[in-house]
């Protein structure tokens, strides 16, 4: 299981949250996602076949980009 906190700038609140789960919990691997819209951080934990890639190129097809 591999595991990292990414921030997401546009993040403005639960919603985008919600949203950035939904989405991410799609792609195939992904064990968990947990979000925070204070801090405007989400934690993902995964398995193959998800990549840290496939993560990211999904947070910027859905204008949540990540900046790290
Ligand atoms: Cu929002």
């Amino acid at each position: 299981m591999e595991k990292i906190t990414l921030s997401i700038p546009a993040i403005s609140c639960e919603h985008c949250v919600m949203t950035i789960k939904r989405e991410l919990e799609e792609i195939k691997g992904i064990k968990e996602v947990e979000g925070n819209a204070t801090t405007k951080k989400i934690t993902v934990q995964w398995d193959l076949p998800a990549t840290v890639e496939k993560i990211k190129s999904t947070l910027k097809e859905i204008n949540y980009p990540a900046t790290d």
